[in-house]
């Protein structure tokens, strides 16, 4: 498996392969699966039954060599295979970083969103391939995949800012991503 660089980094060239998702050099792959985001999507039962008949994989994080440590800036690649859940999108698990930093989020392949919430205020961001999406500090942010192909964005964040899954378990995120009728609809998050 493909690891973290150690410091000190030289500088150097990341080749990215938007048809794959793919770095080279590239870091650790992280691949999570319907099993892996329990608590996320609004029919329970459902997602039980499809962890039962299949688990699908849901998407895939490519990291860079650039590691998760302070001073640092890393980048990985998210890929959101195309699904849903009783109709609620596959998305991401969804993080607030613990050192609250901004990120940025550039479209690659496919179409897609960020919803964000800061615990009172939500926010739905359309991203497309050459769209940047800006998450302010203190935004707790999740990905989803509207379409019916692959979604793959390239996130670039500081490397203090860490993932705190839990705050999202907690306080929700204001919105949920739905296909009905093949029309994409947003719906408040407890509704
Ligand atoms: C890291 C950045 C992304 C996500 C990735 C998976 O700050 O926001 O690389 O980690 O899109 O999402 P999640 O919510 O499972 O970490
Ligand atoms: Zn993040």
């Amino acid at each position: 498996m493909s690891d973290y660089a150690k410091p000190p980094i030289s500088p150097g060239l990341i080749s990215l392969d938007v048809s794959t998702g793919s770095l080279l050099p590239s870091g650790p792959t992280l691949t999570r699966r319907l099993s892996d985001l329990q608590g996320c999507f609004k029919n329970m039962e459902a997602w039980q039954q499809e962890v039962n008949n299949g688990n699908p994989i849901v998407y895939q994080v490519v990291s860079s060599v650039v590691p998760e440590i302070p001073r640092e800036l890393p980048q990985s690649v998210t890929t959101i295979f195309p699904g849903s859940c009783d109709g609620e999108l596959y998305m991401t698990k969804g993080h607030q970083h613990p050192d609250p930093q901004g990120e940025i989020y550039y479209g690659l392949a496919g179409t897609g969103g960020i919803i964000m919430f800061d615990g009172k205020q939500t926010s739905w961001i359309d991203i497309t391939p050459g769209k940047i999406g800006y998450i302010p500090p203190g935004w707790a942010h999740r990905s989803i995949n509207t379409g019916t192909s692959e979604y793959k964005f390239l996130a670039v964040y500081p490397g203090s800012a860490g993932h705190d899954y839990q705050w999202v378990l907690k306080n929700g995120m204001g919105l949920r991503a739905f296909t009905k009728n093949n029309k994409f609809e947003l719906e408040e998050f407890n509704s």
